[in-house]
């Protein structure tokens, strides 16, 4: 994380003017609100560090990394409603704050005025990172779909989960990675290297997300701990943990993520 610091602290000052300022303040308030709360903000930091690792000066990736932190914002809102969650971030989600339709029109805002940020490119990277960014942005809402198919179901497999998680998280790890390539103008073999390693990490990273949502610290997670077992969501790796989920299942999860499913104390 250290690593990250110098990057997410230069995002700080241009996220608070990513906003328009002026009116209608019921639609832009709610986003001034939600990146007022902060988060990690990892997936930008990402965008600018790998722009930096080519010797490209970080700052032309700004605005790709504002519009993957803007995107990213914009879907936990939109998530949150269909969660019903209360709690984002150690605070009341937009919903609960506002209401849901607030939350529906200043998350569509968000989206556009993710968007917009890659006019600032000239147009042939204009045109590579809007591509990336359309394709990763579907990869996500049918990430989100297999996500809610899995509520009714109660027959999931490691297999379908991680599929699941690679399209609703880690293609957006991936493409942020890869932006910052596409930015620095590295080549194609090293984008697409870049790109699938942003998705493992983000497999890895949702995994992690999914483990607290069953096992965190309430204090300290942000959200409600339990909210997935409760929609039924991932509802088998709560039951492989306490050592009810099939045997196949278990060994399968112990093999890939070496931990042990039995004993709810062992970290991803
Ligand atoms: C793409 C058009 C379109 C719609 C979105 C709602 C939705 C469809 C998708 C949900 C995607 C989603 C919210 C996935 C969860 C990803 C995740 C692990 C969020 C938490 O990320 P952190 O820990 O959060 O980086 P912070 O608060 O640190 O930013």
């Amino acid at each position: 994380m250290e690593i990250l610091l110098k990057y997410s602290t230069a995002l700080k000052t241009q996220l608070q003017k990513a906003v328009p300022q002026g009116g209608p303040h019921q639609l832009y308030d709610p986003i001034n609100y939600i990146l007022a709360l902060g988060g990690k903000r990892i997936r930008p930091a990402l965008t600018l560090m790998v722009c930096d690792f080519f010797e490209t000066d970080f700052n032309k990736a700004m605005n790709a990394a504002l519009a993957v932190e803007l995107f990213h914002n914009f879907s936990l809102i939109h998530d949150d409603i269909m969660d019903n969650a209360p709690l984002r971030r150690g605070k009341r989600t937009v919903h609960e704050k506002w209401d849901v339709n607030t939350a529906i029109l200043s998350g569509d805002a968000m989206l556009i005025l993710a968007y917009r940020f890659f006019e600032n490119y000239e147009p042939k990277m204009f045109r590579e990172l809007a591509k990336l960014f359309s394709e990763t942005a579907l990869q996500v809402c049918e990430g989100q779909q297999h996500d809610m198919d899995f509520e009714t179901r109660d027959d999931v497999s490691l297999v379908e989960y991680i599929k699941m998680i690679d399209h609703k998280t880690a293609v957006l790890l991936g493409a942020a990675m890869k932006m910052g390539a596409i930015v620095a103008e590295a080549s194609q073999s090293d984008q697409d290297k870049i790109y699938q390693f942003g998705r493992n990490l983000g497999i890895a990273f949702q995994l992690q997300d999914d483990y607290l949502d069953v096992f965190g610290n309430p204090e300290t997670f942000g959200k409600q701990v339990g909210g997935d077992i409760i929609s039924n969501k991932k509802t088998f790796l709560y039951l492989m943990a306490v050592g009810e989920g099939t045997s196949t299942q278990a060994d399968e999860l112990e093999h890939l993520f070496s931990i042990n499913p039995k004993d709810p104390t062992d970290k991803i």
